[in-house]
């Protein structure tokens, strides 16, 4: 139950949810401005799955992740300074600007990347997960998603397969409701993304993915369950996306009505109020709380803007043909 938690660990948490909602509505100012290249997807609003998800998750977990992957890639542990320099285009970044904001991956924390093709972390977690199954270990891989990928044939292989091979991973759906301005509800006649568990003969919860409470239950129950040999999960986690697609989409698939309805449950919020109730964050912790994470936000975007920009010929370093 959600009273059960330490109040200093959620803090914590909370401090996360923090790091990635500023994270995220700086690198929307910045390239809004125009001074980063490529697209930007925000997950402001999804806060909550990523951190409750990775919670359970020791530094050696893996996750894999998706083109909206800012929030599972901050909480699994990476640096906002050099995550801020991919954006950037940087020699210094995380795939030496290469990669940019689709494509950040970091073994030493367990990041084995995000990536711009829909469902596509599905096959790469599974490999991993039989990987870590055939060396013996008790290590996990959470595998996050959307709902547009549910409908690929990557995620259909990718879960029969980790079902039957009783895999340890974690299948992580964040249903924001769309992929692109495709509503989820047009292209999946399942109103209950479990009946996909069923299929394989493998747990499956839905999740309210705007409490990180019940993101953290749901996430322990199936983290603990992946530890000790018992398989995958699917977690529906019920959320939505503020912004549009992609930062500079106008949105006008959904109305001001339906945006308005998700603010009003936004995941901080709830986890603020739970720490007031608690007597855990007063007013002014919650200010000096937010300051800090803004002040470290703004440092690792400075970082950012003076990396070093790499030479035209390193384009065709690290590129293999085969
Ligand atoms: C295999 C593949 N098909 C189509 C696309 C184009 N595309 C990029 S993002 C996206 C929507 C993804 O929606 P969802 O999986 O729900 O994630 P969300 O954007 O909602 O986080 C699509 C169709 C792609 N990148 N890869």
């Amino acid at each position: 139950m959600a009273g059960d938690f330490d109040p200093a660990w959620v803090t914590e948490l909370y401090r996360c949810m923090l790091r990635i909602r500023a994270f995220e509505e700086k690198a929307a100012e910045l390239y809004q401005k125009g001074e980063l290249p490529g697209f930007l997807h925000s997950s402001v609003g999804q806060e909550a799955v990523p951190v409750g998800v990775t919670a359970w998750l020791e530094r050696d977990d893996l996750i894999t992740s998706t083109h909206r992957g800012h929030g599972h890639i901050l909480a699994k542990g990476a640096d906002p300074a050099r995550m801020f320099l991919e954006l950037y285009g940087s020699e210094e970044g995380y795939n030496r600007g290469k990669g940019g904001s689709m494509h950040i991956m970091d073994f030493s924390i367990g990041v084995l990347g995000a990536n711009g093709i829909v469902g596509g972390g599905v096959p790469i977690a599974v490999g991993a997960a039989l990987s870590l199954q055939n060396r013996g270990s008790d290590r996990v891989v959470a595998c996050f998603f959307g709902d547009g990928a549910v409908t690929t044939g990557a995620f259909h292989e990718g879960v029969n397969m980790a079902a039957i091979w009783d895999l340890p991973v974690l299948f992580v759906c964040e249903n924001n409701q769309y992929a692109e301005s495709t509503p989820h509800r047009t292209v999946d006649r399942a109103r209950d993304l479990t009946v996909r568990a069923q299929g394989y003969g493998i747990p499956g919860e839905v999740v309210d993915g705007n409490d990180l409470f019940a993101v953290l239950e749901a996430a322990r129950r199936a983290v603990e369950r992946a530890r000790r040999g018992g398989g995958p999960t699917l977690l529906e986690c019920r959320t939505y996306r503020w912004y549009g697609h992609y930062i500079g989409d106008p949105a006008v698939y959904r109305s001001e009505e339906e945006v308005a309805s998700w603010k009003a449950r936004d995941p901080l919020g709830r986890v603020a109020g739970w720490l007031a109730e608690r007597g855990a964050l007063d007013e002014e912790g919650e200010a000096r709380l937010r300051a800090e994470v803004q002040a470290e936000i703004e440092a690792a975007a400075a970082a950012g803007a003076r990396g070093r920009r790499p030479a035209p010929e390193s384009a065709l370093e690290d590129v293999y043909a085969g």
